[in-house]
């Protein structure tokens, strides 16, 4: 059986692995005014932080219309294609996924799987990369999801942001009421619970935030198991880059790469958010 991996944009999955692997990417679009940009393609992570700078309003984001997915999955059935699981940010989150629902239910001859990660950013990226490589390897499309909730049991993470009213304004952040008053001067860690993001703990600096998140990640890697990993950054690549460092030297166990919050997460997370992400392979 033939099948293609499709993912969107909030992915951030750089394009050679994209082309290595075969995996489609269908684009979220960020929106400054009256100008639509879909992120990795009209619009890259770098180009949006200086656009932000200069843009009097604050962006909207906007998922795929059905007609795209529609598209999408007419072309991957004339490629030849049999089935087509398509990966996405959580649906509490976002209409992405249940787009990608409806959709499957109007192109006819292609089995289609749409399938809720229930996060997004590289930790998507991560399920992607797992169905690609199954896929490639000839599993059956059954294999490959009961491989991708297997995964969503190691699955961890967690993030900070330097400032909250953006996800406040753009209504993703449940449960924080608790936090109300102290908004601006703490730096809560979040993390995903049942497809929304919530706070998870009060914390005051980013400093202290990194080391928590540490905290969370040594429970996990320091049974010695091999993790992969990915530190994810709004435009923070020094940070990144020193913290990888860091890591990797204490845990050679670990493959760790570094990622980006892009144009369309970006919007809602603010710039220098910051985040780390581990499963077990
Ligand atoms: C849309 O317009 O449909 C897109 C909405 C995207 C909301 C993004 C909220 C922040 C997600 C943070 C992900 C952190 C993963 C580690």
């Amino acid at each position: 059986m033939k099948i293609a991996i499709v993912t969107d944009s909030t992915a951030y999955l750089p394009k050679d692995v994209r082309e290595r692997l075969g995996i489609r990417m269908i684009p979220l679009s960020v929106i400054f005014g009256d100008e639509t940009y879909r992120e990795e393609i009209d619009m890259t992570a770098d180009e949006f932080f200086v656009k932000i700078k200069q843009s009097p309003k604050l962006p909207t984001t906007s998922q795929p219309s059905v007609g795209e997915f529609v598209d999408l999955f007419t072309a991957i059935r004339e490629e030849g294609y049999d089935a087509v699981i398509s990966i996405h940010l959580s649906s509490g989150i976002s209409g992405t996924y249940q787009g990608a629902v409806t959709a499957g239910t109007m192109v006819d001859g292609l089995r289609v799987y749409a399938y809720d990660s229930e996060i997004s950013c590289m930790a998507q990226g991560f399920y992607a990369i797992e169905a690609a490589e199954m896929a490639k390897a000839g599993k059956m499309p059954e294999e490959i999801l009961a491989r991708l909730d297997e995964m969503k049991r190691t699955l961890r993470a967690y993030f900070m942001v330097d400032d909250l009213s953006h996800l406040q304004r753009g209504g993703r952040l449940t449960g924080a009421q608790a936090f109300i008053g102290g908004l601006l001067q703490i730096k809560p860690l979040l993390r995903f619970e049942n497809k929304v993001i919530v706070p998870f703990e009060k914390i005051r600096t980013r400093k202290k935030a990194v080391q928590r998140i540490e905290e969370l990640f040594d429970e996990d890697a320091d049974k010695g198991v091999p993790l992969k990993a990915a530190i994810i950054h709004a435009n923070q690549p020094d940070e990144a880059s020193r913290w990888r460092d860091e890591l990797a030297a204490r845990y050679p166990h670990v493959e760790f790469s570094i990622s980006y919050f892009g144009p369309v997460i970006a919007t809602h997370v603010g710039e220098g958010a910051l985040g780390l992400t581990w499963y077990q392979p």
